[in-house]
């Protein structure tokens, strides 16, 4: 057993942080082309203004996918590229742009995977008050209608939203991410909600435009726990913790389940309506149909987990990491096991195929004397969590896919380009891209479909 026989090997990136072009061709800015220009926001200054300028090198960038022998690529469009207002006006050098990009991908044999929301709302509806105002559904109705109308003849696969807990809660209710706000519990709730609407409409309006059937999901990230052995208490332990555990605000906007019970399940987590009661918005009996529109599959991004245990009466018990635990260079402990007992919690709970969407690691890589770049604790990283991935999918977790991030280096939102997240170094001096040794690495094991894991 294993992978299946067509398990999709894939890599990701988010427009924002790869295009570049930010002011080219008619493209209309968005929230992060402005919050790079306030002072103080993102690491030494950084923007994404050039990136890694895949606008102008999407040829390039495909060879190399190519070379690596990637089955997928999961991208995401820049909203205010195609629609520089957000609604009303198509910008057509952003859509040829995708169109170009997806001919390209489909000509080398890749298959487009197309994250419609990576975080780059438009400038002009951000000025409209962005999610916060229950007028999104439409304006993301409308977005989603112009790429099932100019891209679904040739892109089956699609997802939603990206990680709407990480933009929601840094960007509205922590100033770490664009738009830099700090709201209070009502929007924070009254947000979730108009973004899970937003979800369903997208989904409903895919459908109904697409020029052949598609497939759709969404790309959630979360806390996540795993027990730390496999006795039933444990296992019972990490997950109450990773799906029903709402003891404050705070620690709910990085809940799984908040937004994904409603979405797979078509209702809020029951705990967490009863807790946040005096803050939740109205919540309709339509409004619940709207989000829980059948999807096809159900993506998750995964870097780490915390391991747990249950104490004597039960009671979550946090399993100390000992000192000196190993780390990636953005400080993230490295903890293979949640990609074995998060796809099997995620499969029991919402039954439907899998797709790891995210999962990959920061380094501090450079050009060796040899012209190579010799990423070996990278390697190490994606063998050991693959091997984890490929035991859960051979106990009978349906896994469709995986995309490692990153496919290249790339502006990594409040760090800039501090930190490495790719298979490809890219020079941002010369924009020369370098194959990393794990991204050969990484052909290899799609080459034997993970059997030499
Ligand atoms: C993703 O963010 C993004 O989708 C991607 O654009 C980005 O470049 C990439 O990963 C690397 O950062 O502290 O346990 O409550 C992932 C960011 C995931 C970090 C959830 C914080 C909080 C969980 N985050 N995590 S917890």
């Amino acid at each position: 057993m294993g992978f299946k026989r067509d398990f999709i090997w894939g890599a990701a990136t988010a427009s924002y942080q790869v295009e570049g072009a930010a002011y080219e061709e008619g493209k209309g800015l968005n929230i992060w082309d402005v919050f790079c220009e306030q002072k103080g926001k993102v690491f030494g200054g950084h923007t994404g203004e050039v990136a890694c300028d895949q606008y102008h090198r999407y040829a390039e960038d495909v060879q190399l996918m190519k070379q690596m022998g990637l089955k997928a690529y999961r991208f995401s469009i820049n909203w205010a590229r195609i629609l520089p207002d957000g609604v009303g006006e198509i910008n057509p050098a952003g859509i040829a742009y995708y169109n170009h990009l997806i001919d390209e991908l489909l000509a080398n044999g890749i298959e487009p995977y197309i994250t419609l929301y990576h975080w780059d709302l438009p400038y002009a509806l951000h000025k409209k008050g962005g999610w916060l105002n229950e007028e999104c559904v439409e304006w993301f109705g409308e977005y989603a209608k112009v790429i099932a109308e100019h891209f679904s003849d040739r892109v089956k696969f699609y997802f939603t939203f990206n990680e709407p807990q990480c933009f929601i809660a840094l960007g509205y209710c922590g100033d770490v991410h664009a738009p830099g706000l700090q709201y209070g519990y009502r929007e924070y709730f009254q947000i979730c909600h108009n973004v899970l609407k937003s979800h369903g409409k997208a989904v409903l309006v895919l459908r109904k435009y697409a020029k052949q059937p598609v497939q759709i999901g969404f790309a959630p990230t979360g806390a996540f726990y795993f027990p730390e052995t496999n006795k039933s208490e444990d296992i019972e332990v990490a997950r109450k913790a990773t799906f029903e555990e709402f003891d404050t605000v705070e620690g709910s906007m990085w809940h799984v389940a908040w937004l994904s019970d409603p979405i797979m399940l078509g209702h809020y987590p029951e705990e967490g309506l009863k807790k946040f009661a005096k803050y939740l918005p109205k919540i309709t009996k339509e409004d619940m149909e709207l989000i829980y529109q059948p999807l096809d599959f159900y993506g998750q991004n995964i870097y780490n987990a915390v391991k747990v245990r249950a104490g004597k009466e039960g009671e979550l018990e946090i399993v100390k990491r000992y000192d000196g635990f190993p780390k990636t260079a953005i400080d993230w402990p490295v903890t293979p096991e949640c990609l074995y007992w998060l796809p099997k919690f995620f499969y029991e709970r919402y039954q439907k195929p899998i797709y790891i969407t995210e999962n990959g690691m920061s380094s501090t890589d450079w050009i060796s004397l040899d012209g190579k770049v010799h990423d070996y604790h990278r390697i190490d990283f994606y063998h050991r969590y693959l091997k984890e991935l490929k035991q859960a999918a051979s106990e009978g977790v349906d896994i469709a896919g995986y995309f490692a991030w990153s496919l290249m280096d790339n502006f990594e939102w409040a760090k800039g380009y501090s930190e490495r997240f790719g298979m490809i170094f890219v020079d941002y001096n010369t924009q020369e891209r370098t194959i990393k040794d794990s991204g050969y690495w990484y052909k290899e094991v799609i080459e034997y479909n993970g059997e030499n894991l």
